[in-house]
């Protein structure tokens, strides 16, 4: 009987830190807005960037632009294993072709200001590219780490400057990016070396000789820090310390 009681202490006390720990690892940030109520509260524009008709307009149709929009990190300087992206964007107003495209980076802590279509160089970035200068087209998503290109992927099936609202939904997970543009999957890459940083989102777009309107709305993020083992679980393995101590004495 003793025995039994024992065992039963201690799975109850191998099952109490996990359950603690995992608890304490749920601390997540999310973000979610529409600009319908004008510059929101946590976010700061750069450049020529601003809310317009409830919509962040990262660039109007002029020539030779840099803009930039970013959110205050959610989760205290904390490390984020895992984050999610979900946005609207437009690009209109063409001339000379169009250029340059939008981009939205998970930069590193403190990384923020305005970007290109390639995002900043810190950090993951995802870049809607419109415009060919020296890459595989002038209709493609990037994927960037630190500035080093991993990704440049043609889009066939729509033109992501054609004035349509295009809907982009991005997901990391340990270093795993995916990318899907209007519900349909376009690329998933394992980055190599990547480790766990603190940061934030921000978004970037350019004009340059050729330009567009480039607009982003209803933007979710979420993001996950990585664990950390709490006080209570500190606890309760002190407790399964002294509880095996006790059974191996017996
Ligand atoms: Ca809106
Ligand atoms: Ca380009």
């Amino acid at each position: 009987m003793m025995d039994y009681l024992m065992n039963k202490l201690q799975n109850i006390l191998i099952a109490l830190p996990l359950s603690v720990a995992f608890t304490s690892s749920a601390i997540a940030g999310l973000i979610s807005e529409d600009f319908n109520s004008g510059s929101p509260a946590g976010v700061s524009f750069y450049g020529p960037s601003s809310v317009v008709n409830q919509e962040a307009q990262l660039t109007p149709s002029s020539n030779s632009l840099l803009g930039g929009m970013s959110f205050t990190d959610q989760d205290n300087g904390q490390l984020i294993e895992a984050w999610d992206a979900n946005f609207d964007f437009r690009i209109d107003q063409n001339n000379g072709g169009g250029a340059d495209g939008i981009s939205l980076t998970f930069s590193r802590l403190g990384d923020v200001g305005p970007a290109s279509e390639e995002g900043l160089f810190s950090g993951l970035a995802i870049g809607f590219d419109t415009w060919k200068n020296g890459e595989v087209s002038g209709n493609h998503i990037s994927l960037r780490y630190d500035g080093v290109s991993l990704v440049e992927q043609h889009i066939s099936t729509t033109i992501l400057e054609n004035g349509a609202v295009h809907n982009t939904s991005i997901s990391m997970i340990d270093g795993l990016v995916s990318v899907s543009l209007d519900g349909a999957s376009i690329f998933t890459h394992d980055v190599a070396n990547w480790a766990a940083y603190s940061g934030q989102f921000n978004f970037g777009a350019r004009t340059g000789g050729a330009r567009s309107r480039q607009v982003v709305d209803n933007f979710i993020g979420s993001t996950v820090a990585v664990p950390e083992p709490s006080m209570v679980a500190v606890f309760g393995l002190a407790l399964f310390g002294l509880a095996r101590r006790k059974i191996v004495k017996k």
